[in-house]
């Protein structure tokens, strides 16, 4: 299997390489980001609208789920933030004439990036059966061509309704509603790559399967470990965060396998003094091998085990179970076998020891470099017996703090996007809307694709995001998609889900955040929910892109009346007009959204409860919060060969990328490198500039190759390689997934290199 690198495209991939930074933020951040904001939407646009973002009455930023301050900046300053809005409120537009110039054949040939630089989508477009190209589309016709092949299938179980995370909450109710209508719980989402094993772990162990912690609650912690994690490029203003606790009194602890320039040193733009100099963050730097972290975690519980006083026994004996399993586990954990798991050294995990014992609160941050592998799910309960063990849950300035990614993850799967709902869920959305529930399971990603390669899903339905270049295995994944009957993606920009397509095909252009959404009652506000559960309201005040967009809302309430018809029990019309009326709804099926529409009235809106935060209550099957012991797992790397994690680059966003340059990492003008530790490339005799195929290996005896990769000697931990997301996504197996979760293990990718065939 192999990929090839997108021909006729006028972008050059030619990788130039400086050597890494040591600190993040600061001058050429605001600098970059002002010039491709100009460059997208000229100057006026540039200022109107990134002075609103995150502002009070303003719309929330597309970019990442890092809560606001309390104390919003007159622009809460964000490179990436800025990137992300600028991608959205570009002047630049996709309109039926480009494709009628540019037949799907073609289209597949050219780059993401190129895709992406396109421009908004300005009309429906429908790519009928055996066409060349798309063709403009009524809304009406279109929602038709929807029903009919959803009327076609023998079960609602054919269809899948995949979800992104930048669905507002009123999008994603009304949308599981219908899915779940229509008769499936088919309702696979991009968590399902991403923060998966983190709900999986934390739903088990303490009973919620969100984070424990407010913003509040890091400006007093004493310690804040940041594991798997890349916030300088990919939720900047955590940084901020992490400036004010350090600022009052906290100590950091970073465990990554490469040394990050923005964990290193921050240069914050609010502040004259942080423009320049900067603030140093990570007072330990853990260079843990790729999948070592549960390693590290259970020598650290064994040693605080073995610390007179150090376990915090009243919250043990009131609040937790399976402590005694747990504790003889952790006991057993050996020095020799975690060195070799993390390639730490004795003295390292003895200062972290040191730390640890030092601090009454302590946080633990992390987000992919956790999640995605085959035992993510007993590494995050790891993490959690850490910190149940000196109770380090449900205290002011201590808890679990998974950092989510999308700006409405979090928000989409409290409103309902999950393919395995709790039947209390179902029964309250029974109640409410007098229909019966499907109650089965649904697909997630993974067993949706394998549904449509094996042709038992045949309509392929996407709320946002970028379902074929997001997902593993690429070459799999997509011939499983061109087996679809029907593709649809509701979209805002041009990307490959669009020229890799069922027998038919249709692209439904939307409104973004930024855009004003004027609705029967007049304007509407959406609202959505942060990785720390608060939940605020976002108004967009830009012109829509065009005057054809539907709102997300109004394309599910429109396809449900067209595909339901008078049998609805939902009064979409309604859901239509005025989007308080399903505020109203939301809040009486949803806990913790009583009174949805007047709170979130309020500036800034409100926190979801969380019972163990709130009140040391944990609703799991126990009744208390869980201890686990699993076996301590860590990825076997064959003689010879690399594991490669696949990340994102600083000028990207998930598959959209907005330029080819990764400045922290010193790498521009190009992304098909791979980073190597000079000692394991002298052993495997790459140097650095030569050119190398990717090529994994997985049990499946399949080879997945990845042709083209520029060589980078870069101080990541010895045995592991890092190349960038989604060109490598070719070389992940849909089979390699985390257990319990079934994320894909991109994280950790068994590779060997092999000299590029020069032409
Ligand atoms: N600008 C921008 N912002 C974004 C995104 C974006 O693409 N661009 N994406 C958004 C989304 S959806 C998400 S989920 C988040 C992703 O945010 P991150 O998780 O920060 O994203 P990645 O680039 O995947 O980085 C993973 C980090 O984990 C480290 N790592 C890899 N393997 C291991 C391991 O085994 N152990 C440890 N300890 N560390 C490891 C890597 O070196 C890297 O620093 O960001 C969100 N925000
Ligand atoms: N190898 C590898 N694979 C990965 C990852 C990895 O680290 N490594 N990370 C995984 C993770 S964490 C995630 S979250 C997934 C991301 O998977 P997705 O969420 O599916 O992908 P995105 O690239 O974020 O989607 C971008 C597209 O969303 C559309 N869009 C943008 N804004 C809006 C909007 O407001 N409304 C609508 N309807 N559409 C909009 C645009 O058309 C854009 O092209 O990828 C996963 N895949
Ligand atoms: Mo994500």
């Amino acid at each position: 299997m192999v990929s090839k690198p997108p021909q006729g495209d006028p972008v050059q991939d030619a990788p130039q390489v400086s050597g890494p930074q040591h600190a993040a933020a600061g001058l050429p951040a605001v600098r970059h980001s002002l010039a491709m904001a100009r460059e997208q939407m000229g100057v006026r646009r540039t200022a109107l609208t990134l002075l609103r973002v995150n502002q009070k009455n303003g719309f929330d930023c597309p970019g990442c789920a890092w809560p606001e301050g309390e104390r919003r900046h007159a622009a809460e300053f964000c490179e990436n933030g800025a990137k992300a809005v600028a991608e959205e409120a570009t002047l630049r537009r996709v309109t039926p004439d480009f494709f009628a110039a540019h037949p799907v054949a073609d289209l597949a040939h050219r780059s993401g990036y190129w895709l992406g630089q396109q421009g908004r989508l300005t009309h429906p477009m429908y790519l009928a059966e055996g066409a060349d190209r798309y063709e403009p589309v009524s809304w009406e016709r279109a929602f038709d061509i929807v029903a009919e092949e959803l009327d076609a299938l023998a079960s609602p179980d054919e269809a899948l309704f995949y979800t992104s995370g930048r669905t507002s909450n009123e999008a994603a109710f009304l949308y599981q509603l219908f899915a779940r209508e229509f008769g499936t719980n088919n309702l696979p989402d991009c968590s399902n790559m991403c923060h998966e094993s983190s709900g999986s772990a934390l739903t088990e162990t303490l009973g919620v399967g969100k984070g424990s912690v407010l913003l509040e609650d890091l400006y007093k912690a004493d310690l804040i470990v940041v594991a798997g994690q890349n916030p300088g490029t990919n939720h900047p203003r955590m940084l901020s965060a992490l400036e004010k606790a350090k600022a009052n009194g906290a100590r950091i602890i970073s465990v990554n396998p490469l040394p990050e320039a923005g964990l290193e040193r921050f240069k914050n733009p609010q502040t004259p003094r942080g423009l320049v100099r900067g603030a140093a963050l990570t007072d330990l730097f853990l260079q843990i091998r790729i999948g070592g972290d549960q390693a590290l975690f259970r020598l650290l519980n064994k040693l605080v085990l073995e610390t007179e006083g150090a376990v915090d026994e009243e919250f043990v004996r009131e609040h937790t179970h399976g402590y005694e399993e747990f504790a003889a586990a952790a006991r057993a954990a050996d020095w020799d076998e975690t060195l070799a798991a993390t390639g730490l050294t004795r003295a390292e995990i003895e200062k972290a020891l040191e730390m640890v014992l030092a601090s009454k609160r302590t946080i633990v941050c992390w987000a992919m470099g956790l999640t995605q592998h085959k035992h993510s799910v007993p590494t995050i309960r790891e993490v959690v017996n850490f910190l149940l063990l000196r109770g380090n849950v449900g205290r002011p300035g201590a808890g679990v703090c998974p950092v989510r990614g999308h700006s409405n993850v979090q928000g989409d799967r409290t409103m309902g996007i999950f393919e395995r709902p709790a039947p209390a869920f179902l029964d309250a959305l029974e109640k409410e809307f007098g229909f019966a529930p499907p109650r089965e399971h649904g697909l997630d990603v993974v067993r949706a694709i394998e549904a449509l390669r094996d042709g038992r899903a045949k309509v392929f339905f996407a709320m946002g995001g970028n379902f074929v270049s997001a997902s593993p295995d690429t070459a799999v994944t997509e011939a499983a998609m061109r087996r679809a009957r029907l593709t649809v993606h509701v979209s805002t920009k041009l990307n490959r889900s669009h020229v890799v397509t069922g027998a038919r095909a249709l692209i439904l252009p939307t409104l973004g955040r930024t855009e004003r959404d004027l609705q029967g009652s007049g304007e509407q506000v959406v609202t959505v929910e942060d990785s720390m559960g608060m939940v605020h309201a976002s108004r967009g005040r830009l012109e829509p892109a065009s005057e054809h967009l539907l709102s997300e809302p109004a394309i599910v309430c429109r396809l449900a009346r067209r595909v339901l018809g008078e049998g609805s029990t939902v009064p979409w019309e309604e859901f239509e007009k005025d989007y308080a009326a399903i505020r109203d709804r939301i809040a009486r099926v949803v806990p913790g959204f009583e009174d949805f529409n007047a709170r979130v009235a309020r500036p800034g809106g409100f926190a979801l409860p969380h019972a163990p935060r709130d009140e040391r209550r944990f609703p799991t099957a126990t009744g208390k919060a869980n201890f686990t012991a699993a076996p301590v797992e860590y990825p076997e790397v064959p003689e010879g060969r690399l594991l490669l994690q696949t990340l994102r680059s600083h000028d990207q966003y998930n598959t959209t990328v907005y330029g080819l340059d990764d400045r922290y990492r010193g790498i521009r003008n190009g992304r098909r490198v791979v980073l190597v530790n000079p000692e394991d490339a002298r052993e495997l005799k790459v140097a650095d500039g030569s050119y190398v195929d990717l090529v994994s290996e997985w049990t499946d005896g399949v080879e997945r190759r990845a042709p083209g990769f520029r060589v980078v000697h870069y101080p990541t931990a010895r045995g592991c390689a890092a190349a960038y997301y989604p060109e490598t996504n070719v070389l992940v197996p849909l089979g390699a997934t985390a257990d319990t979760s079934n994320t894909p293990a991109s994280k950790s990718v068994v590779v060997r290199l092999e000299q590029s065939a020069t032409d």
